[in-house]
């Protein structure tokens, strides 16, 4: 086609630098404007979550950018969910059956400072420390804030907004063209605290035979202390810490952040609700009261592009909440699909294929994301959905290519999220029938199951990990 334009992009995160790597590779000039200073100079200084969890899509994403070997290597395997009921036992429930289907744990500010690395080796232009401030969408002209509050603009005749749920492209583009852009907010709030390494709780648990830190807690797991309305997870990091993150409604009768102000009340809370956890947790105080309550919603726009002018992506154009841990995994997927569209079309077509392939499947997360939160919190101890759960894995191990739980199509394949939503919803009609009023799946016949399912149900694609 025509000669490749030199796209801008605003906001060099996680999706922003993963984006600019794919296009300078592919021969396109790049030139990355980011608000923040330079992490890999000046420290990460991320206010939101400080580790989270790698999946298959994020992965493949990663392994056409010629990135895995590079970011698995810094990241911890998570082979299942730890679930710590509030009689305090705790048990693993595994992912998958072996270790290829397992996530991994990543260091935020680690993995940004690996994609900036590798965007930078390909070509791309950074530019640290300056932040949107408008768009000349006519002209063709940006302005940008550097951090000693001096403006300055830039050309910029193609603009990438990676910049995040707070998008100030996003906010440009509405003002010249509205996006039809509607926030749903979760009116749940989160707090991270930490789990330090074991070898600071004291002599007896110091260091292995090797020298090396020990944790607290099985480090190879995402652990989960749900308790109906709200929970913690915790995620390990490489240094043997955990990343502990508390879910609770923002407002309302007690527990909700409203109620638990400051470290004082919440520590009594903790005690009764998590008090398995609170002992881990030594800087409970310190952390509770230094750390802000981050907030949640789902954003959904009818317009990701102004023509060819300008384009949304990751979060900037599909924030999600966090509870089937995809917001980057969906996020790296945009950028693979863009890269690629941007490659064979010109830049106002690819920019709306993009929207067309890509909103579907951000809508199906956006819509699943938000059911397991309820899953997570509620229906581990439901014994209709155990007796769902184990219903499915029977019928998974004896008919693979017709079942698969729908947290293994969302986390363990590149199947698109939209068909992951519409086969589940119709794996789960199936199991509300054959279980019919028996919460015993025991009760049903395997055989005349795996029958119904193969004469109702499609076969799976063929997969990775089939
Ligand atoms: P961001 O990571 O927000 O990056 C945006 C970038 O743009 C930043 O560098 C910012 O400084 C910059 N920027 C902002 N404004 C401007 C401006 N005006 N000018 C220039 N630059 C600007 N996802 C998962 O896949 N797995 C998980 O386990 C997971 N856990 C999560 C837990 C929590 C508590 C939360 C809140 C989210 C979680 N997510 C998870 C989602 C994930 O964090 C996001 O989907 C991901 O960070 C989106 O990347 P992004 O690059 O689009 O946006
Ligand atoms: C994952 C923040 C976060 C990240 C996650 C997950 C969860 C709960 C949360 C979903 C999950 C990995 N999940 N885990 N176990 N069952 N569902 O898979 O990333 Cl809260």
């Amino acid at each position: 086609m025509s000669s490749k334009p030199t796209l801008t992009l605003i906001g060099g995160g996680l999706v922003g630098a993963l984006l600019a790597q794919q296009l300078a590779r592919r021969g396109f000039g790049v030139d990355v404007f980011e608000k923040r200073p330079d992490p890999r100079v000046a420290g990460f200084a991320g206010g939101r979550s400080i580790n989270l969890a790698l999946a298959e899509r994020g992965l493949q994403a990663l392994r056409s950018a010629g990135l895995a070997e590079d970011v698995l290597r810094r990241a911890v395997m998570m082979r299942g969910r730890m679930v710590h009921t509030a009689d305090g036992r705790s048990g693993l429930q595994r992912y998958g059956v072996d270790d290829s289907e397992v996530i991994w744990s990543v260091s935020r500010g680690g993995l940004n400072m690996l994609l900036l690395d590798a965007a930078e080796a390909a070509g791309v232009r950074f530019h640290f420390g300056q932040g949107l401030v408008s768009a000349d969408f006519d002209a063709g002209r940006i302005r940008l804030v550097g951090e000693d509050g001096k403006e300055r603009e830039a050309d910029a005749p193609v603009l990438i907004g990676a910049d995040g749920a707070g998008s100030a492209l996003r906010a440009a583009m509405n003002a010249y063209r509205p996006l039809g852009e509607r926030t749903e907010w979760l009116g749940h709030g989160y707090k991270e605290l930490e789990i330090p390494p074991a070898s600071e709780f004291g002599a007896g648990w110091l260091r292995d035979s090797g020298g090396r830190d020990q944790f607290a807690i099985e480090p190879n797991a995402l652990h989960i202390w749900p308790r109906g309305g709200y929970m913690c997870i915790a995620l390990p990091n490489t240094e043997g810490s955990f990343t502990v993150t508390l879910f609770l409604p923002a407002q309302g009768p007690h527990p909700s952040f409203a109620t638990l102000p400051d470290s004082r009340a919440a520590g009594a809370f903790f005690r009764e609700e998590f008090a398995d956890l609170l002992p881990l947790l030594p800087r409970f105080a310190e952390d509770y009261d230094a750390h802000p309550v981050g907030t949640l919603a789902t954003l959904y726009l009818q317009h990701w592009h102004l023509d060819g002018r300008a384009v949304l992506v990751g979060d900037a154009a599909h924030a999600i909440v966090p509870f089937h841990g995809q917001g980057m995994n969906c996020g790296f997927e945009d950028t693979v699909a863009l890269a690629e569209l941007l490659q064979g079309n010109d830049v106002a077509e690819a920019f709306a294929q993009f929207q067309r392939l890509r909103q579907p499947n951000a809508d199906a997360i956006a819509t699943m994301a938000l059911e397991n939160y309820v899953e997570m919190r509620d229906s581990v101890a439901d014994p209709r959905y155990l007796a769902k759960r184990e219903l499915g894995a029977r019928l998974a191990a004896r008919a693979p290519r017709h079942y698969m739980a729908r947290y293994r199509m969302v986390t363990f394949t590149g199947l698109p999220y939209a068909y992951a939503l519409e086969r589940g919803r119709a794996q789960d009609v199936l199991l509300e029938q054959l279980l019919g009023g028996s919460n015993d799946p025991a009760s049903v016949d395997l055989d005349a199951a795996v029958a119904t399912l193969e004469a109702t149900l499609p076969r799976l694609p063929p997969l990775r990990h089939g």
